[in-house]
């Protein structure tokens, strides 16, 4: 049901006319259950017009809750003219312009932390998966290749050069988790990061210069965009592996491409791509390229926790007009 809620609850400073969650995009079944109850929340995906029904009720809408993948695009703020808090389901905030969001005086809030474990998890799980070719081995066996010959020898992953790009909360849980596989870790960041034991690269192609395989940890949006270069794949090299669980649009995904057909890199492991859940043909047809749907935080407690994260945001800017976790200033 698009629109639920009997007993509204009513935002600092506003009280003329029914305050309302917007709900964006889909989201988890409990979450969507849980605004339902508690307020009066509109499902704006669910609607047969929703262009009408934010001509006619865009002023009751104090809280937008979307996903990373959705945000709120700055058409939609310019329908809410009383919006004060936009809350993201995941720790993305890229498509959301918060700057102009700030300038408006809306707030913006997203689900740091909670998932960092689950994301570094499944980094090095992608990170091991590239180099010793545990997919491609998989399918070897299934395809019935074992009985015939062995499987190629692979990559060695512990004592290997690994370079972080992007070394923030989810980065430095990758290079912590690594510290037990006993590998060099490079990192790459604007600045350096204080109080931590890793090399700081100053550039991507430096760091890919330097490294055996990178892994992708860095925030998405404008200032990241195409990050990982054709001449950063390049000084990777042909024995150079890459990870992402970052976003698609880091990459400059046809120079990947071009780089995964021709061999000048030795493999992949991709979680995020530049037009989900579309993947370019040449990466679903190479062997050496693993391959998975946006799956780094998709655990039932990282989901639930996040979940729960974004309702104690909303319960927060409700009560008190203000948000618990809202993003930083500025994209890190
Ligand atoms: C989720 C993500 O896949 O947190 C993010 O930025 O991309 C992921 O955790 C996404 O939020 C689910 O919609």
């Amino acid at each position: 049901m698009p629109i639920s809620g009997a007993t509204p609850e009513i935002s600092p400073g506003v009280s003329a006319s029914p305050a309302t969650v917007l709900q964006v995009s889909p989201l988890l079944p409990d979450l969507e259950r849980s605004l339902a109850e508690r307020y009066r929340t509109v499902r704006l995906h669910e609607l047969p017009d929703p262009a009408a029904y934010l001509r006619a009720h865009g002023g009751d809408v104090i809280v937008a809750v979307t996903s990373a993948r959705y945000g709120v695009g700055n058409e939609l703020m310019d329908a809410l003219p009383r919006l004060g808090a936009i809350v993201h389901f995941g720790v993305g905030h890229e498509t959301t312009d918060v700057v102009r969001a700030r300038t408006r005086g809306i707030d913006v809030g997203n689900t740091p932390d909670v998932l960092t474990d689950c994301v570094a998890d499944l980094a090095v799980g992608a990170l091991i998966d590239s180099l010793r070719r545990l997919s491609a081995a998989d399918r070897y066996v299934r395809a019935g290749g074992w009985a015939a010959a062995p499987f190629p020898l692979a990559s060695r992953v512990s004592g290997r050069r690994i370079g972080i790009l992007g070394l923030g909360r989810i980065g430095r849980a990758v290079a912590r988790r690594l510290e037990g596989f006993g590998v060099e870790v490079s990192y790459c960041s604007r600045v350096p990061v204080p109080d931590v034991p890793y090399r700081h690269l100053p550039s991507a192609k430096a760091l890919a210069t330097a490294c055996d395989a990178i892994v992708v940890t860095v925030a998405g949006g404008a200032g990241t965009d195409g990050l990982v270069s054709a001449e950063v794949l390049e000084a990777l090299g042909p024995e150079g592996h890459l990870v992402n669980v970052a976003r698609g649009s880091v990459i400059d995904e046809s120079a990947l491409v071009a780089a995964v057909k021709a061999g000048r890199i030795a493999g992949a492991a991709l979680d995020v791509f530049a037009d989900e859940p579309n993947v370019p043909q040449p990466l679903l047809d190479s062997d050496r390229v693993v391959l998975l749907p946006h799956i780094a935080s998709a655990t039932r407690e990282t989901r639930e926790a996040m979940g729960d994260l974004v309702l104690r945001n909303v319960e927060r800017f409700m009560t008190e007009g203000v948000l618990l976790t809202p993003v930083p200033d500025a994209a890190h």
